[in-house]
């Protein structure tokens, strides 16, 4: 008997069918984010301009991606590295602007021809794709976007929504995938605000506006990420969990509510916060990060968190197009490329772990009010030999084993990364 057939009869004992858990999970997307690459930079401001918005990524590894070339290739070695099905998360200053799609053009008038490339590498690869309007690390950030006092700032910030929207329906309709595309702006305040209503109810009207673009909602999935706090905007958040839940609630035709684990206090547990949102939404967005005191976007790793907010994925149909999974965090302190692959592997292998959970017997427990089984099985279901079944995943998907790809990460490291200056 091979190592696999061996763990999946200790599997099946425990009233799981580890074939039917690889099969189903390799037809999840998960939705890998290009910004990892270059520190969420993008492309489209000249010179090296301030990342804004409250976000940060810190460290200076060696070999971030420069150009529109150099991600496709780092992210072409991120994504052979990788089982199962993979989406690519796209944001709106990673336009490409060359002689083909006619220049440089601001983020109120990029349009579906400055992202034909990235559709290209998508479909070469059989990826869908989702998108992100980039309302921050931009000149017309007041600092304010869409909640800003300034009626020509909001009108700039509107159109570029708007714009998002026309290429996230162009990259759908090229891929025949639905787009994801969400909106997130860092727009708050550093220091106690006098008037916490206003930039609010103008955020809420400028999404209004974006909204009004037409869009097929099956094509589009606009999103509304909500967030506690950014650096340099401690005091007040316009896009606060309360503002973005009860718009989606009130626009449930329209969007999509988005939870980032890193945007909670650090006590709330976005796990939890998952049969909460699908009791009411038909379909709720994630991203999967690892904040560590902080939002500071840490690689994820296969930590409780990532493992309970799978399990919740799983357990509450969240598979069946109801949870869209996407990633995000950088990390510019190791190699990137390792940062990529090794988050997304255990985002995979959190999935897997979920799908090996018999749900069914243990919510029987529960409901029999017999936590004592349900402690002892729960505890004793983590030492099943997952290893193997994992393996066999790899190898079903054709992807390297756990020791096998660090050491093409190296290789690529030394030929390609390191010569970047
Ligand atoms: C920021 C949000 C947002 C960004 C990306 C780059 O705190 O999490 O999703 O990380 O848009
Ligand atoms: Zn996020």
């Amino acid at each position: 008997m091979s190592a696999y057939e061996h763990a999946r009869t200790q599997y099946a004992a425990a009233g799981v069918d580890a074939d039917a858990a690889i099969e189903r999970l390799r037809r999840v997307p998960v939705s890998l984010h290009c910004w990892q690459g270059d520190d969420v930079r993008g492309f489209d401001q000249k010179g090296d301009g301030p990342l804004t918005g409250g976000i940060q990524t810190t460290g200076n590894y060696p070999g971030r991606a420069r150009t529109p070339e150099e991600l496709m290739d780092d992210l072409d070695l991120a994504l052979s590295l990788c089982p199962g099905r993979k989406k690519l998360n796209l944001h709106a200053c990673y336009a490409i602007f060359d002689a083909r799609s006619g220049g440089w053009a601001d983020r109120d008038a990029i349009e579906p021809r400055h992202f034909e490339r990235w559709v290209a590498f998508c479909r070469e690869r059989g990826l869908g794709a989702d998108f992100n309007p980039t309302f921050f690390s931009h000149p017309r950030c007041d600092p304010l976007t869409l909640a800003s006092p300034d009626a020509g700032t909001r009108r700039f910030w509107i159109d570029h929504g708007k714009a998002c929207i026309r290429i996230s329906e162009y990259l759908a309709r090229e891929l025949g995938q639905p787009c994801v595309m969400n909106i997130w702006t860092g727009d708050g305040f550093k220091d106690v605000p006098a008037d916490r209503m206003g930039p609010r109810l103008r955020y809420r009207d400028s999404i209004d506006e974006i909204l009004s673009e037409p869009y097929d909602f099956h094509l589009v999935k606009p999103c509304i990420e909500s967030k506690v706090f950014g650096i340099g905007v401690e005091a007040y958040t316009v896009g606060s969990a309360e503002f973005a839940l009860g718009y989606a609630a009130l626009h449930m035709d329209k969007c999509i509510p988005l939870m980032d684990n890193g945007h909670y206090h650090p006590t709330e547990m976005v796990s939890d916060k998952i049969p909460a949102m699908l009791a009411f939404f038909p379909e709720i967005a994630l991203h999967i990060t690892r904040p560590m005191r902080w939002d500071s976007d840490h690689v994820v790793r296969l930590d409780d968190e990532t493992r309970e907010i799978c399990a919740e994925i799983v357990r509450c149909g969240g598979l069946e197009g109801r949870v869209n999974i996407a990633l995000d965090y950088f990390d510019a302190s190791i190699n990137r490329v390792a940062a990529w692959a090794v988050g997304l592997r255990n985002v995979q292998k959190a999935l897997l772990l979920a799908l090996l959970t018999p749900h069914a017997e243990l919510k029987a427990l529960q409901d029999a009010g017999d936590f004592t089984a349900l402690l002892v099985r729960q505890e004793e279901l983590k030492t099943l030999p997952f290893g193997e079944v994992w393996a066999q995943y790899c190898r079903v998907c054709g992807a390297p084993q756990d020791g096998e790809w660090l050491p093409e990460v190296r290789r690529y490291e030394r030929d390609v990364l390191s010569r970047r200056a």
